[in-house]
């Protein structure tokens, strides 16, 4: 018990674990269910480890090959049968980061060192769904959330909101979100790490820049009070005067642009609003 304790807290304590080679054959093995999947099994059989309490860690080696407390991604505990004969069924609860394979070693109190049990490679991610929810004037009225290079405005995968919830699947990776709609000034969320499948959040865009040129000026009023009255259809009518998207330029349209005079484009860090 004592050796199996060091042998965590050599892992987590001093960031590392010697793990000298063994001259004599494997004596553990690792497979996985099947090609990226989460779950796996260890097994090994040897007479040092009659009845003796075994531990499981598999983790991503540093440069030096050593284990660091970050790289640690699972560590399991069970105790081998009479002959010697363990096995650990194992599973990653989070995306394999793609720092490299996981180094899996099996650990004793009735070994100094650990036991190489194989690698786990890399998971091959695949697209994650992203969800969130963005707000307009009317339910009717369409965003576009677009995926980015970041620090371009090059979409990389892009969706439009129905009833303002959007669903895009993205590969992960780190973009820079950007959301609009015509009419509307474009709110910019930087820095988007995408690993796994989650919930972007609640946006509200403001309505107002008709002429989409990044900020509501008397321009924008002028585009909104020469088309009051048009709807779809008709001449003067202009969808990005209609920032209600009910068809028809009205008086709740001229009071949207109103609010915002001088408002402009949002960028936001995503760690910022997450804070
Ligand atoms: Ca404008
Ligand atoms: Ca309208």
């Amino acid at each position: 018990m004592k050796k199996m304790i060091s042998f965590i807290l050599a892992a987590a304590m001093s960031a590392m674990v010697a793990v000298p080679a063994f001259a004599a054959a494997p004596e553990a093995d690792t497979v996985r269910d099947g090609e990226n999947a989460k779950t796996w099994t260890t097994s090994g059989k040897h007479d040092d480890f009659k009845d003796k309490m075994m531990t499981m860690i598999a983790y991503a080696p540093n440069e030096n090959g050593e284990i660091t407390v970050d790289s640690i991604q699972y560590i399991d505990q069970t105790t081998a049968d009479a002959s010697g004969a363990y096995s650990f069924d194992s599973y990653m609860p989070k995306v394999l980061p793609t720092a490299g394979d996981y180094t899996v070693k099996v650990g004793s109190e009735a070994r100094d060192s650990a036991v190489d049990a194989g690698i786990i490679e890399q998971i091959a991610v695949s697209e994650v769904p992203i969800t969130g929810t963005i707000k307009t004037q009317n339910k009717a009225a369409t965003a576009t959330v677009s995926f980015c290079q970041p620090g371009t405005t090059e979409s990389i995968v892009s969706a439009e909101t129905i009833e303002d919830v959007f669903t895009v699947n993205v590969a992960p990776g780190t973009y820079d979100v950007i959301v609009s709609r015509v009419g509307y000034l474009k709110y910019t969320i930087t820095n988007v790490v995408i690993s796994e499948s989650f919930e972007l959040g609640s946006f509200e865009l403001e309505a107002g820049d008709v002429d989409g040129n990044g900020s509501v000026t008397g321009s924008d009023i002028g585009d909104v009070v020469l088309g009051i009255a048009k709807s779809t259809g008709q001449a003067g009518y202009k969808e990005a005067a209609d920032f209600d998207a009910n068809g028809t330029i009205t008086a709740s349209d001229l009071g949207a642009v109103v609010l915002t005079i001088a408002h402009t484009d949002k960028t936001v860090d995503f760690a910022d609003i997450n804070k």
